[in-house]
């Protein structure tokens, strides 16, 4: 079990290092474009994405996209994509929720500002869906020390949690104290699944910067990687991303009728089994 993470972790690098060739479109070649491009074969060619801007480069046409799945030819990841014509980028800045239209080579050759509906965390009932950070809302807050009920204790192995999962009363306030007993970096995630979803591509960034390496957190390649990403360590109130040995206490009040887990997004863990339910209980 010791070794089979950190085989995982090197299959993530050599994933996400190949996916710039992938990007990069050697060609052209679609035998379905071959003969006739009448402009229905060309739209049925493309494939579509949502995805969030993390980067533009419109002089060089490029820009990079936390994105979900594209079509079946790719998961959700952050990378960056060229696009068929740099006039496309005009007016497009970071942080802006986008939709787009691209080809199996994946070159862009559309992309629109997403409507709410198609939000990439499928939340938008508060109104104002437009805005970062608005899906923190709906798993909870940061809690007040003066409010906590309890505190429960999390211990996080290689790769598993103890306890294995929570039953928490609605709007309670929680005070964690989370302990990485393991050989490896975990993370203590509260999130709805389809956030673990979203951030995973992020922690294989990390990995590919080598900011995340299997058993230590490389805060001189976090440091590289927040000058040239924009991001590379963030303390986030609702995880805890821990070191061996190292531990950490959170403080979160949750709230009611919502789907939680608790895991890890440390390339392979979730899928090792490292995610467990939080019940909440009315
Ligand atoms: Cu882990």
């Amino acid at each position: 079990m010791k070794h089979k993470i950190p085989a995982l972790a090197l299959a993530t690098l050599v994933f996400l290092s190949n996916a710039p060739v992938l990007a990069s479109g050697s060609g052209g070649h679609s035998h379905e474009n071959s003969q006739s491009t009448s402009s229905n074969e060309t739209e049925k060619a493309l494939l579509s994405g949502v995805g969030e801007v993390k980067r533009i480069n419109q002089k060089r046409g490029k820009v990079t996209l936390k994105h979900g799945p594209i079509g079946s030819e790719m998961p959700g990841m952050t990378m960056e994509f060229s696009v068929s014509d740099p006039e496309l980028l005009q007016g497009f800045s970071k942080g802006q929720k986008v939709s787009f239209k691209i080809t199996k080579d994946m070159v862009i050759t559309e992309i629109k500002l997403a409507g709410s509906a198609e939000s990439l965390t499928s939340k938008a009932q508060d109104g104002h869906s437009d805005h970062s950070h608005d899906n923190k809302a709906e798993i909870g807050s940061p809690g007040e020390a003066s409010n906590v009920s309890r505190t429960i204790k999390i211990t996080m192995f290689d790769s598993y949690y103890e306890p294995k999962n929570l039953k928490i009363q609605e709007g309670e306030t929680i005070r964690f104290i989370v302990s990485n007993k393991g050989e490896l970096v975990h993370e203590f995630n509260i999130s709805t699944e389809a956030m673990h979803k979203a951030h995973a591509p992020e922690m294989m960034m990390m990995v590919d910067y080598g900011v995340l390496e299997a058993d230590r957190i490389n805060w001189e390649a976090a440091k590289k990687m927040q000058a040239s990403m924009g991001h590379g360590m963030h303390e986030e109130p609702n995880s805890a991303l821990l070191e061996p040995g190292k531990t950490r206490e959170l403080i979160w009040k949750f709230p009611a009728h919502v789907d939680l887990q608790y895991a890890c997004n440390v390339p392979g863990h979730y899928e090792a089994g490292m995610v467990g339910p939080v019940k909440l209980i009315h």
